[in-house]
């Protein structure tokens, strides 16, 4: 990753935070075995180091930023284990940052850090009452009891102006990300047949993920046939399809920790029955809409009120409502999200759009007493006069996903 980059956005923090403000950014726990090891994006973000357990403090004095790395020291006896530990000078190289220390000095620079200081921004600590203490809120909990008057707050107040406007270089990642989860989406399409189970299509996607270098995928997919394209988050994808079912794929890899979100819909058989195409073609036409909708200045709200007054018209035509407010029972999210790092990126759900933004478009119809269920997901870039779709080139026209 370019230095200069990671410099500037670490400036551009550090330029949010006011005198007396200090920002801890603490990179993610190793986990336990199976689960893997992933980094907090809001860490990633600014250090641009894929390592466990280190932290990031950016803080401003006299108009002066200041940026610090602790990371964890190399024990000969458990990198025999383990492998080696990064050592200070890679760290510098990678990250670009200059002053970097190791984790057993960090408790003491904290508390004289945080002496002055009358507001504090750490990562992660809005999670829900019902979890247990994460690392962030048991530091915070140690930090109350000595600096009773400082203030924390949640990195994301600062760090989402930045994170949802997209550099050239965020850009070239989802781009990647979004043509080898087409390239996978298309190899299940070529490939499915009656018959198969829906792992199977699952194991098409993962193979062209791997073999174009993807570490992970973006999240759990998910390959829906059937009536299970009428549950929303369905993730068994352990059914088998059968002859007439129409398939959902809503899947995404993760380049770089760049994540696709891109959902297709396609009947197994290769051919659509007339009342699917008739659905089906509906769900194109608003998708393509909405689409069309997007430039800077229009908000996500705009774009859901638009979807629902589309898909009530629809469910009028296809005789499925008879009253507007039915629509519901048919159409139950919202059409857009940010996307980035995070499937679901940071952003607000009613932020007016802004050139550099990315978000998904995903209006669906979801009928269970047909076994129907479809969505057509495409990933957006805002441009200065209106939008890119850079997810164009993965098929969903019925003559294309028919061939
Ligand atoms: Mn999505």
């Amino acid at each position: 990753m370019d230095l200069r980059l990671l410099n500037r956005r670490r400036e551009k923090l550090a330029k949010q935070l006011k005198e007396k403000e200090i920002a801890i950014i603490f990179a993610a726990s190793e986990p336990a075995y199976p689960n893997y090891f992933l980094q907090n994006n809001n860490f990633l973000y600014l250090a641009g180091l894929e390592i466990p357990n280190a932290v990031l403090i950016l803080s401003k004095e006299k108009e002066k930023h200041i940026c610090m790395l602790f990371i964890e020291r190399g024990i000969p006896e458990q990198e025999v284990w383990e492998g080696k530990k990064l050592t200070v000078k890679d760290a510098k190289q990678i990250s670009g940052i200059e002053k970097i220390l190791y984790l057993d000095e960090f408790d003491r620079i904290i508390s004289l850090a945080l002496l002055n200081k009358t507001k504090c921004f750490v990562n992660g600590i809005l999670t829900s009452l019902n979890t247990s203490l994460n690392k962030q809120q048991n530091f915070i909990k140690q930090v109350r009891d000595r600096f009773p008057k400082l203030q924390f707050d949640d990195i994301s107040e600062i760090i989402l102006p930045l994170r949802t406007i997209k550099e050239k270089w965020e850009i070239k990642q989802l781009q990647r990300a979004i043509d080898i989860t087409g390239d996978g989406i298309k190899c299940i399409i070529e490939k499915a047949k009656p018959g198969m189970m829906e792992y199977e299509l699952e194991a098409l996607l993962l193979y062209k993920a791997r073999k174009n270098g993807i570490k992970h995928l973006a999240f759990k997919p998910i390959i829906a046939s059937g009536i299970n394209a009428a549950t929303l988050h369905y993730e068994k994808n352990n059914s088998k399809i059968r002859k007439n079912d129409l398939v959902l794929l809503d899947v995404g890899v993760s380049h770089n920790n760049y994540s696709a979100d891109i959902s297709r819909t396609f009947p197994v058989s290769g051919k659509f029955s007339q009342r699917q195409k008739a659905i089906y073609k509906e769900v194109l036409d608003i998708n393509k809409s909405i689409i069309k909708m997007i430039k800077p200045g229009v908000g996500l709200i705009d774009l859901n009120k638009k979807t629902v007054e589309l898909i009530t018209d629809s469910l009028l035509r296809l005789k499925l409502i008879k009253n507007k407010e039915d629509y519901k029972k048919y159409y139950m999210h919202n059409v857009s999200h940010h996307l980035g790092m995070d499937a679901h990126d940071i952003g607000k759900r009613d932020s007016i759009l802004k050139a550099g933004n990315i978000i998904t478009v995903e209006p669906g119809i979801y009928i269970s007493e047909e076994k129907i269920g479809i969505r057509i997901e495409d990933d957006i870039l805002v441009t200065k006069d209106g939008y890119k779709n850079l997810s164009e080139n993965i098929h969903k026209e019925i003559e294309e996903l028919e061939k």
